[in-house]
């Protein structure tokens, strides 16, 4: 008969208790969804905007029929390079791209496709690196932390040359072979556009105003003025005859 109440007196704030943590557990889930339902509501980031356009190239004062493989950029703003490597391969004697656009911070693979050795090499001063030369089926990888042109070349092969555009940003575009280009999710604000050809003397600049959940519209013209860029080899020096090919 004296166990009876001792199993009441413990089991009735064992009760409580359940009771408290319960309601308590009720008010910390209120008060997270209260929160995140706050934070939906909230824009955190202004609403983003759009780029579209055509960009037309003349080359000795005629159209070019193809306008593919312009770099369109946007500068003013900065955005964290993605995780993921870029890649600029050697295949058949050549870079797998000629531009290749990247955001500082990104890094670039760069795998030998061919049965050949490839001496890859940039004299650029905004990062020159020297890969030297490596097997089929091997790579290396080289990370780009500043902003810039980095011209790339072949210590072997005098034909090979490509460009890596280290941007600020991921709102990028190339255009298309009729010229048009889109870009999506870029932030409000005033920004410089850049129109990048290697075979133009200097990109095209213009000022664009991107408006939230609006697609800015634009046209541009840019000249280029050769169609192959003559460099030095690694050593400054210029390349051996056709032979060492
Ligand atoms: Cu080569």
């Amino acid at each position: 008969m004296s166990k009876a109440p001792k199993v009441r007196i413990v089991a009735l704030p064992r009760v409580t208790l359940a009771v408290v943590r319960y309601g308590a557990a009720l008010a910390l889930l209120a008060a997270v969804v209260g929160v995140a339902a706050w934070a939906v509501r909230a824009p955190a980031e202004p609403a983003s905007g759009g780029l579209h356009g055509k960009v037309h190239i003349t080359f000795k004062g005629a159209n070019k029929a193809d306008a593919a493989g312009v770099v369109l950029y946007l500068t003013g703003f900065a955005e964290p390079a993605p995780a993921r490597a870029a890649e600029l391969a050697q295949r058949d004697k050549r870079f797998s791209s000629a531009l290749v656009p990247i955001t500082a911070g990104q890094s670039v693979d760069f795998p030998n496709l061919d049965p050949v050795f490839h001496n890859v090499f940039s004299p650029s001063p905004v990062r020159p690196f020297d890969l030297g030369q490596y097997r089929q089926g091997e790579s290396k990888t080289k990370q780009f932390p500043s902003p810039g042109v980095v011209d790339v070349y072949c210590n072997i092969h005098p034909d090979m040359a490509a460009t890596i555009l280290v941007l600020p940003n991921r709102r990028w575009a190339t255009s298309a072979s009729d010229g048009s280009f889109e870009s999506s999710g870029i932030p409000p604000g005033t920004w410089s556009l850049f129109a990048y050809s290697r075979f133009a003397d200097k990109p095209v600049r213009q000022a664009v105003t991107i408006q939230g959940g609006k697609v800015t519209e634009l046209d541009l013209t840019l000249e280029e003025v050769r169609n192959a860029v003559p460099h030095m080899n690694k050593y400054g020096q210029p390349y051996r005859g056709e032979g060492y090919r």
